[in-house]
């Protein structure tokens, strides 16, 4: 249901984005149940302000798998992490006790531990790492919340983490992996989800286009000009040429037409065509930016005469 209503939003931005549209590409509050693109759907209600969060798990891999994205260069997941009980953060007795989540089983964003109170401390904001090296802060730092979901105090009370990752990232689908591990039993630490939100920054060429024209030369030639108002990550041009319309248009620059633009200030091309003999053409313009995403303009059409047939008319 939410990715329909997701692909309607993007369709009516016609492929003309500029860089700083974020797109929520998932969001879940929990408050009506966990959706379907949630491995468990274990949903529980915190004791005060009955909040209702994705859990409560322990030693669990929870895995949130997204499929049909748009064309991106950037996935950025935000989420509220509730930190149950007695949480006992860096090694000591009865830890270390740790959280994470990763992309894909592959990419780690955050791999860290957690203390409410006992212990030596956590790791994060730092990260975790099962040499000497790990971080050591204070029980709750980084916390925005402090025994406000209503299962206790002190040690054996909760916080709450506001979490926000963003990775480079281009493929169509994406799995979210969260994790406990080295954890005790749920009754004695326990974790959950809630607010989760995850954005994408489509891949758009950006390139605002301000004019293009193309001008037959009395000696068969062709010359195509084109402005730009802007350039957002363009790596360059091609120019595509056709007998029809609605032809088959061939490449016709080898190399790519470098960019010279930018994003406040636009620039001026130009490019000379010689085309196999007289007659009408049609050419398009493409423009490719840094991620490999492209987009056409045009067709302008051209009447060319060539050498011959001008010099059979004298
Ligand atoms: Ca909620
Ligand atoms: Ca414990
Ligand atoms: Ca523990």
């Amino acid at each position: 249901m939410l990715m329909i209503s997701f692909f309607v939003v993007v369709s009516a931005f016609t492929g003309r984005l500029s860089w700083a549209d974020e797109i929520t590409a998932f969001s879940d509050d929990f408050e009506s149940g966990a959706q379907p693109e949630w491995s468990s759907t274990s949903v529980s209600t915190t004791p005060a302000s009955e909040r209702k969060f994705l859990g409560r798990f322990t030693n669990n891999t929870v895995s949130l798998s997204l499929s049909g994205l748009p064309s991106h260069s950037n996935i950025t997941i935000e989420l509220d992490l509730f930190i149950i009980h007695s949480w006992d953060g860096n090694p000591w007795n009865w830890g270390p006790d740790i959280w994470g989540i990763d992309i894909n089983g592959s990419t780690t964003l955050k791999k860290t531990t957690f203390s409410n109170g006992y212990g030596p401390g956590q790791a994060y904001p730092g990260d975790y790492t099962n040499s000497s090296t790990y971080d050591s802060n204070s029980a709750r730092t980084g916390a925005v919340e402090n025994n406000t979901l209503g299962y206790g105090s002190g040690g054996w009370g909760d916080s709450v983490y506001h979490l926000s990752f963003t990775s480079s990232h281009s493929d169509s689908s994406v799995a979210f992996n969260f994790f406990g591990q080295n954890l005790q039993a749920v009754s004695d630490e326990s974790w959950g989800l809630d607010n989760v939100v995850v954005k994408i920054e489509p891949v758009s060429t950006a390139v605002t286009l301000s004019s293009f024209s193309a001008e037959a030369g009395g000696d068969g030639s062709v010359t195509l000009t084109w402005e730009t108002a802007t350039e957002i990550d363009n790596a360059g041009f091609n120019l595509y040429r056709s007998r029809l319309k609605d032809g088959n248009y061939k490449k016709i620059n080898g190399e790519l037409i470098s960019a010279t633009g930018s994003e406040t200030a636009g620039a001026s091309y130009s490019y000379e065509d010689t085309p196999p003999a007289s007659g009408t053409y049609y050419y398009k313009l493409e423009d490719v930016d840094t991620n490999g995403a492209s987009a056409m303009h045009g067709p302008v059409k051209v009447k060319v005469r060539s050498e011959g047939s001008e010099a059979r008319r004298r």
